[in-house]
């Protein structure tokens, strides 16, 4: 299993074995890893080696040590692909995950300049303001603050919201969501976050806020969420 000469270090030969086994399912999220003696004695390693590769796959959050009972291996990182506009409830039921949501707040607020200036709209026309925790397999993931032009997108209710909001406007409306701009920022997670995603204090979440327009050009969305940076990554493809 590891090549003694090859000019790739050994710790990283079994960092790469060990992530190859946790990314085939082979280890699974809440397995207990080998011991390093264990793996050692198999491999005809030092110690050292096979604990430098721990290390380094515990700083990647693959795995994660618990003092006295050992190492096991982490809840994987649910890989986003950002080569489209699609819903969250689209996203998890291409993974074969179930979507859900939590819905915390559900009103109609008047446009604020602010909101006013980003949805197009004059300040004091009425905005569905929407807050939701969205889970996936019932594990809170993101919390989200969507803001909808009330005027445009109608009917929506708490019940709607606690479904998917782009089903919504696609398939009852019959209208056509078109595009959107994102950022995309790194923030530590603030009091309401650490509560609502069940994080600790001081963990790194994913700000993200999306602009959205129907396929016209009307702008009838802004929606800022905050993903859990321990359990989600994105993968975009580029081209030049
Ligand atoms: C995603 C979008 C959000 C959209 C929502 C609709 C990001 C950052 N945000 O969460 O803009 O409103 O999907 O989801 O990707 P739904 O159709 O499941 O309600």
């Amino acid at each position: 299993m590891i090549d003694k000469h090859s000019p790739i270090p050994i710790y990283h030969q079994l960092e790469e074995q060990i992530k190859t086994k946790i990314e085939s399912g082979e280890y699974k999220a809440g397995d207990s890893l080998p011991s390093e003696r264990e793996y050692a004695e198999q491999l005809g390693i030092s110690r050292m080696t096979v604990r430098q590769a721990i290390t380094n796959l515990a700083n990647k959050h693959y795995l994660y040590r618990i003092k006295g009972k050992g190492t096991f291996i982490a809840e994987q990182k649910l890989e986003q692909n950002l080569n489209g506009l699609t819903s969250f409830t689209e996203d998890m039921k291409a993974r074969g995950m179930k979507p859900s949501n939590k819905l915390i707040n559900f009103e109609i607020i008047p446009a604020n300049e602010g909101l006013a200036e980003q949805l197009h709209i004059p300040v004091y026309t009425p905005v569905y303001e929407i807050k939701r925790i969205r889970l996936a397999e019932d594990e809170p993931m993101a919390l989200e603050r969507t803001y909808i032009s009330a005027n445009l997108i109608k009917g929506l209710t708490d019940e709607i919201a606690q479904s998917s909001l782009y089903y919504y406007i696609e398939d009852k409306l019959g209208l056509r969501i078109g595009k959107a701009s994102q950022i995309f920022e790194a923030t530590l997670a603030n009091e309401e976050e650490i509560q609502y995603l069940k994080i600790e204090e001081n963990s790194p979440v994913l700000f993200m806020k999306r602009v959205t327009q129907l396929a016209d050009g009307t702008t009838f969305e802004v929606v800022k969420s905050s993903y859990r940076a321990d359990r989600y990554k994105f993968m975009l493809d580029l081209e030049r």
